[in-house]
């Protein structure tokens, strides 16, 4: 069974855990890597907008700590390795840089296929969450305005009908606010395909609003790194 199958489209929900290497030591990563073998989380997402450590070492380093499976969710094609389990093959589609939409996918397109990893197509939805995050910056595209619920579903719909099977749903790493519930269930409504939401969230009880409203998958990052016994207190809510 791929990841897909089992994580994006068994109609269970999933929360991943994201780790950012150059956020991380080798003890840090190993002991993270422990916890969350032992966590609700199901997966471990890994990447970042900049990412200058070795991204091989640390899927490495957590390979030896936890089952659980090891998806690349890349900044660029740069933070590619064959070591993880899968690859989010993401295109920044809220966005208007050609860079992001398709250029990064050409350059890395070639040893991706030739590696045979599994890879998940997947439209990246930037979503203004109240500040600007790394990953506005550096991809140098324009968030969906969070009042403009029209937008984000016809974006989803046009990624649909271009053949992805995936929409991340992104208010940006640390940002204000995560995603809005409407716009989470007005695109639930209007594609197929599971939906990955991050950014800003900060809590077990808003992970369980944004898998009601819609979200498939809720990605945990900043809060996980801020507070590694998150997942300690939130067992009985999850399970
Ligand atoms: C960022 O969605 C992720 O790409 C996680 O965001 O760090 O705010 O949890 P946080």
């Amino acid at each position: 069974m791929t990841i897909y199958q089992k994580y994006f489209t068994s109609g269970e929900k999933h929360i991943a855990v994201l780790l950012d290497p150059d956020k991380l030591t080798v003890e840090k990563t190993a002991h993270y890597g422990s916890i969350i073998e032992n966590s609700p989380a199901s997966m471990i997402f890994i990447g970042g907008s900049l990412v200058n450590k070795d991204i091989e070492k640390t899927i490495e380093i957590l390979k030896n700590e936890t089952q659980k499976p090891v998806v690349i969710f890349p900044g660029s094609g740069s933070q590619f390795s064959d070591k993880a389990d899968a690859l989010l093959f993401l295109s920044l589609i809220s966005g208007r840089n050609p860079e992001y939409l398709i250029g990064e996918q050409v350059k890395t397109a070639y040893k991706i296929k030739k590696s045979g990893i599994e890879t998940i197509p997947t439209g990246y939805v930037l979503i203004d969450g109240g500040t600007v995050t790394s990953v506005q910056y550096v991809s140098n595209t324009m968030p969906i305005p969070s009042d403009k619920t029209d937008l984000a579903v016809s974006t989803a719909i046009a990624g649909e009908l271009l053949g992805l099977k995936c929409f991340y749903l992104e208010a940006g790493s640390g940002a204000k606010f995560h995603v809005k519930k409407e716009i989470i269930s007005a695109v639930k409504q209007n594609v197929s395909s599971p939906i990955i939401v991050g950014g800003g969230i900060r809590s077990i009880e808003t992970v369980s609003e944004l898998f009601s409203s819609g979200a498939d998958i809720a990605v945990i990052g900043t809060a996980f790194e801020n507070n590694p016994d998150f997942f300690k207190t939130s067992r009985n809510v999850l399970v």
